[in-house]
């Protein structure tokens, strides 16, 4: 087995930088807050070793971990209006190289043009399902809704199929090994920009008139990826879509929109696994020593030419 999975209350002697940050921001938390559910979180972690072997070795080759836990993973991902010329093809492909080689994967990709969905050459037990979606108008909408949609397809065919379903944007490319070792019950990802900066530069929804109003938290959360078993992201789902229609009524907007309520849930509702920002990195951040392994990058942003007004 290449990976790790460090549980934060065994502490290695050899923490890097980084494994000794997420350390001490878990056990801090562990002791701030005593009345609520210890979480389980664990958190993979770049090491040394692993990655001299994962570059020798194609550890998917090896990796038979999805025959103990009969997985399936279903993945979503949006591409609506100029997204789906700029950023799926690249998204698809690369996903194909990396992301769970050893496992059977349907790719369901949500779109407002299937005519225009690249026809990518899958691997055998890989498949690939478009469904239509209504463009908003406003951009805020198309990423905020996708939570509707995601606890529809989940309970229409997801729950029928596979048993993790993991939720992607579109704008952003596999570089490296994105496997087994990031499967769980609730599966969530400590944003690039925010992992080593104090709570207090967080940017969670400030608003108290906003559901995804948050007076602290634990970590801030990226919404460009988030998984686990079907049933748990369809709970998420179906709760994050409650509360955007609740501030609609309310005429109110959370901060930074889905993300947002993401992070309230997660605050609410511990996940099981927490992923490194290996797994979501912007190369624009310049301190990466910390940083090994790039799984997953961000592809170059392009608002103005892409968001339709
Ligand atoms: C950040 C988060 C995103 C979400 C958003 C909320 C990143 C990488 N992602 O995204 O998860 O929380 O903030 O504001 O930082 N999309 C379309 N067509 C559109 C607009 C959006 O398909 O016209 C989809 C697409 O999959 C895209 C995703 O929605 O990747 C998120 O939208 P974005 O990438 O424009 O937002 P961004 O990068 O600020």
């Amino acid at each position: 087995m290449c990976c790790i999975i460090q549980h934060p209350t065994k502490r290695p002697h050899n923490f890097s930088y980084h494994q000794e940050f997420l350390f001490m921001k878990m056990s801090m938390r562990e002791h701030s807050t005593p009345m609520r559910a210890r979480p389980q979180v664990q958190t993979y972690t770049s090491w040394k070793a692993p990655i001299i072997w994962e570059r020798m070795f194609d550890p998917n080759l090896y990796d038979q971990s999805h025959v103990q836990h009969q997985s399936s993973v279903a993945l979503t991902v949006f591409a609506v209006g100029r997204y789906l010329d700029a950023y799926l093809n690249t998204f698809l492909i690369s996903a194909e190289q990396h992301f769970m080689l050893a496992l059977p994967v349907t790719y369901y990709v949500f779109t407002d043009q299937p005519e225009k969905v690249p026809n990518i050459k899958l691997a055998p037990k890989r498949n690939m399902k478009v469904m239509k979606v209504e463009k908003h108008s406003r951009w805020q909408d198309i990423s905020m809704m996708r939570m509707k949609t995601i606890s529809e397809a989940i309970e229409t065919e997801i729950r029928h199929q596979f048993k993790y379903v993991f939720c992607f944007d579109v704008d952003q490319e596999f570089k490296g090994r994105f496997g087994t070792e990031a499967l769980g019950d609730s599966v969530a990802l400590l944003h690039a920009h925010f992992y080593k900066l104090p709570k207090d530069m967080f940017t969670y929804d400030r608003n108290p008139k906003s559901k995804a109003f948050m007076e602290t938290g634990d970590y801030y959360y990226h919404a460009a990826i988030f998984g686990g078993s079907w049933d748990n992201v369809k709970k998420l789902a179906d709760a994050c879509y409650l509360s955007i229609m609740d501030d609609k009524i309310n005429d109110v907007e959370a901060l930074w929109h889905d993300e947002s309520h993401l992070n309230k849930y997660f605050w609410l509702h511990k996940p099981s696994r927490l992923l490194s920002p290996e797994y979501c990195w912007d190369r624009s951040i310049g301190n990466n020593r910390d940083i090994e392994v790039t799984r997953l990058i961000w592809a170059p942003k392009n608002y103005v030419a892409l968001r339709d007004a």
